[in-house]
């Protein structure tokens, strides 16, 4: 999979290179570009924002400097993601919708956002054009949502988790991806005790108390 991002800051996504994705880079399982929005200004003061039509507070990023960025990297196989926090609610589902596409563009809006025309343009040329937010509260800008989004589809990409069995657990369990607790050595810490189930070697009986454990703790955090 390819991945692009387009952000006024790239010093954002240095974290791209550490831990699970790094190695994914490594091994050619998906391969980063990050590309300074700045570098597509057509003014000597490297300007990408403007005063909003209509008045009002903040700033807007404007469509010219976006579309010079995103014209070469745009195909028909791309799925071009606008960040925003008036998209739609990102999800499990929609990471593993976005796991299966060959390339993906993470467009970081900063200010108040992006000149909407820049989507408009985009899903006029029928490009598939997702305007997605990771949850209900106001970021400084796109790009941590960026990696969280990022973070969350890669691992799904096959070779990318060392242990594919983990996934397996995930899907397999009946909410889908809210686990059960866990436990590892030693059995009793600070007076606690590990449930004794898990150490009775029943593996019928301890896929029953984890399925139930994982319901509840659904249940609480509604
Ligand atoms: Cl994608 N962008 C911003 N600026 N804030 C957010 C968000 C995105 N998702 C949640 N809050």
């Amino acid at each position: 999979m390819k991945i692009d991002a387009v952000t006024i800051f790239p010093d954002y996504f240095s974290p791209l290179q550490l831990s699970l994705l790094g190695k994914a880079q490594e091994q050619g399982l998906v391969e980063f570009g990050i590309h300074d929005l700045r570098s597509f200004s057509t003014d000597n003061h490297n300007t990408v924002d403007d005063t909003p039509y209509g008045g009002g507070a903040g700033m807007v990023m404007l469509p010219e400097v976006w579309g010079k960025a995103l014209d070469p990297l745009m195909t028909h196989e791309t799925d071009l993601i606008i960040l925003t926090p008036a998209g739609k609610r990102f999800d499990q589902p929609m990471a593993a919708s976005l796991s299966t596409s060959q390339h993906l563009v993470f467009a970081c809006g900063r200010y108040e956002g992006i000149d909407d025309r820049v989507r408009q343009h985009y899903e006029g040329k029928n490009y598939r054009v997702h305007e997605v937010s990771i949850g209900d509260y106001v970021l400084g800008g796109g790009e941590v949502a960026s990696l969280v989004m990022i973070e969350a589809i890669t691992r799904l990409i096959p070779g990318v988790l060392g242990n594919p069995e983990s996934l397996a657990e995930e899907s397999h369990n009946e909410e889908g991806y809210l686990e059960y607790p866990n436990f590892t050595k030693p059995s009793v810490w600070r007076d606690l005790e590990v449930p004794a189930i898990l150490l009775s070697g029943n593996h019928g009986e301890i896929a029953k108390w984890r399925a139930a454990q994982a319901a509840e703790r659904a249940k609480k955090n509604l």
